[in-house]
């Protein structure tokens, strides 16, 4: 099997990186001629396959780059049980899933993205493969007793081999109830997902093994872990030891590994942050629900804009301020409905103010793929648009293209947005001003207008400050700033 003579190294850090999740499947289909190979192909269902794949990655390598793409993340790329097009339901751990391309097509769109200076940010499960088991009896219902776990097509297996056995799959059936702590994490999701005894050795080592050998074999330099709740936590602290050994090995020194975790409250993304509760191995980061849910309210249903300064007083009390800074941050993703959904002709401005707060305020933001169009999809699996048959998809003159491409510039530009303090200087229910500063560099100031009138903001008289939005430097001739209504400003100030 290939193995890349040369290995990418990891960044020095990821803190001040943008990141761009895109499903695959729905993102640029390159390839027309593998769109049918699982027999799953219909684009007029959207629970289908519809033909996005790695050719058509590659090919949107550059376009990424002048979004200001740091590191691209995909949806996983293994072969499903069922032609999935998600994803998220593997059946053989060691091959590609082959609507998506060729192992050899995933290398080169590897070796593309490195070419452009962009990492490649793998999407890994350990909780759950495909349904390939079922109980014996055909019920299924939570019982904590167990049943019989039997295969529902002889001819239809795990990969690798050491998992055709039942005996390493819980078999509890279905969660019936998700605050029930047991059935989190040995039950089966509701698709029927074959969930793993995690807990088991002979699991544990294998999955190491699998994951390390994507490393090894494909060059890329981060994983984002997925339904990070629904394994014991004992599992995590060997497993991240051994991937971060593995990467270190081949001379990626700071491989980045976040987790998702669906939680609503702090405290509960926080174990996986925590030594006291994971190990000495932690997470690099998790995901930022609760500040998705705030933005979400403030910005897609109109909420009050001082709900993000009491979401930001809860996230400093839990993370603590250095790594609020390293939490991965998203307004959209694709098991959530898009931003522009929530309310009925919504003004597209919403889109972008929440962008911009996302980029400036602290975290690692994650743009989903087509906020650029943008696409207004509802419920998974709307949310899950086909860039690729949007008019001119890979067009750089898109407004929301040059907004985000302007916002990845400023975090590379100042430190103070992606590793400094950040203090609310003003706020009400409809607008925000807020102010990033880092050691000596020039503090950056952020104000945000969510009302329908221009509004005034006042910053501190002393001081001499810079409009900056969108690289247009102009000095500001007072010490009040003026935001058009639905707009925002970027100021940076001279000590
Ligand atoms: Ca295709
Ligand atoms: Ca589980
Ligand atoms: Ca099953």
């Amino acid at each position: 099997m290939y193995k890349p003579k040369t290995y990418f190294p990891s960044p020095q850090t990821w803190q001040d990186k943008t990141f761009y999740f895109a499903v695959t499947d729905r993102f640029i289909d390159g390839d027309s001629t593998n769109n049918n190979l699982s027999g799953n192909f219909d684009p007029k269902n959207p629970y289908k396959v519809h033909g996005g794949d790695f050719k058509g990655v590659t090919k949107a390598i550059p376009y990424l780059k002048s979004l200001g793409v740091d590191v691209l993340w995909l949806t996983p790329i293994q072969k499903q049980a069922y032609g999935e097009y998600h994803g998220y339901a593997i059946s053989d751990f060691y091959s590609v899933n082959p609507t998506l391309g060729t192992f050899g097509e995933f290398r080169e769109l590897v070796k593309t993205a490195h070419e452009y200076g962009i990492y490649v940010c793998l999407d890994v499960i350990v909780n759950h493969s495909g349904d390939l088991l079922n109980a014996k009896s055909g019920k299924w219902k939570w019982n904590p007793e167990g049943y019989e776990l039997a295969y529902k097509d002889k001819k239809k297996k795990h990969f690798p081999k050491i998992f055709q056995n039942p005996e390493l799959f819980h078999n509890y059936g279905n969660v019936a109830d998700w605050n029930d702590p047991k059935q989190v994490l040995y039950g089966e999701f509701p698709g029927g997902l074959d969930d793993f005894k995690t807990e088991n050795p002979i699991v544990r080592e294998e999955m190491l093994k699998i994951w390390s050998w994507w490393i090894e074999h494909t060059d890329v330099d981060a994983f984002r872990i997925d339904t990070a709740k629904h394994v014991e936590i004992s599992f995590w602290n060997d497993f991240i030891k051994g991937i971060k050994t593995k990467a270190k090995e081949l001379g990626k020194d700071n491989f980045w590994i976040f987790a998702e975790s669906y939680e609503f409250e702090d405290h509960k993304s926080q174990r996986f942050l925590n030594p006291d509760s994971i190990g000495e191995n932690t997470f690099d980061s998790v995901l930022n629900y609760t500040l998705w849910g705030t933005q979400k309210e403030v910005f897609g249903k109109n909420g009050s804009v001082r709900k993000l300064a009491e979401i930001w007083e809860e996230n400093k009390k839990s993370f603590g301020e250095t790594t609020c800074n390293k939490l991965m941050t998203f307004v959209e993703n694709h098991d959530q409905p898009r931003l522009l959904s929530y309310q009925e002709n919504a003004n597209p401005n919403l889109l972008k103010l929440a962008l911009v707060y996302n980029f400036t305020a602290p975290g690692i933001p994650i743009v989903y793929y087509g906020a650029e169009i943008p696409f207004k999809g509802g419920n998974d699996p709307e949310n899950r648009e086909d860039f690729f048959k949007t008019e001119n998809p890979l067009s750089t003159e898109k407004e929301n293209f040059k907004l985000i491409s302007y916002l990845a510039s400023i975090r590379k530009k100042f430190r103070g947005i992606s590793e400094g303090s950040f203090e609310i200087y003003f706020v009400d229910d409809k607008s925000i001003l807020f102010k990033r500063s880092f050691g000596p560099e020039k503090p950056i100031w952020v104000a945000i207008n969510l009302s329908n009138e221009k509004v005034k903001l006042d910053l501190p008289k002393r001081g001499i400050y810079y409009q900056n939005t969108y690289n247009q430097i102009a000095m500001l001739l007072s010490s009040s700033v003026f935001v058009e209504p639905y707009g925002f400003e970027i100021l940076t100030q001279e000590r």
